[in-house]
């Protein structure tokens, strides 16, 4: 004899504002994005880290990263080859259907080539990324992603091999 069910319409009133509440990071290409940032730079330093976490929902290519604030960006990876760390850089990266990729001091990263001036810690900068649909559309996303210092970054460890970026300029010509 229930009449009215409450409990089954606060979870559809609550899954409908988690949706709502999502969308706004998923567009075209369906890929969320997610701590995006950048390492801040010093004046004339060549290059600049950028890193993000990428979850799409279909599976797509990442083929392209591009900012404002930098002549152009890359797609690298790092590998052990001979005990030696190296990096090339990447055309495109597989995105598979729901399953987190993250880019990182150490693994995967962009990088973004000659910033028009440093990047400072605390402030944010644009990062475009492009995806190529699985009809071979490309779709762009834009995010924010945040400025950070070294120093606060490396705090918890981990960033080790990071350094490597100096002395990077000239890589993936
Ligand atoms: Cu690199």
């Amino acid at each position: 004899m229930q009449t009215t069910k409450p409990g089954r319409r606060w979870t559809l009133a609550l899954l409908g504002l988690a949706w709502a509440g999502m969308a706004w990071a998923v567009d075209d290409a369906g890929v969320e994005i997610s701590n995006a940032w950048a390492k801040a730079t010093v004046q004339g330093q060549p290059v600049a880290g950028a890193f993000v976490e990428l979850k799409a929902k279909k599976t797509v290519q990442l083929v392209a990263v591009e900012s404002p604030v930098a002549k152009r960006g890359e797609i690298h990876e790092m590998s052990h080859e001979g005990g030696v760390m190296r990096m090339r850089a990447m055309k495109s990266v597989k995105l598979p259907a729901g399953k987190k990729v993250t880019f990182s001091p150490g693994g995967m990263h962009f990088m973004l080539f000659d910033p028009a001036k440093p990047l400072v810690a605390g402030s944010t900068i644009e990062l475009t990324l492009s995806f190529r649909m699985p009809d071979g559309k490309v779709v762009k996303q834009t995010v924010e992603a945040e400025v950070r210092s070294m120093d606060a970054a490396a705090g918890g460890g981990g960033h080790e091999g990071h350094d490597m970026h100096e002395g990077h300029a000239g890589h993936g010509k």
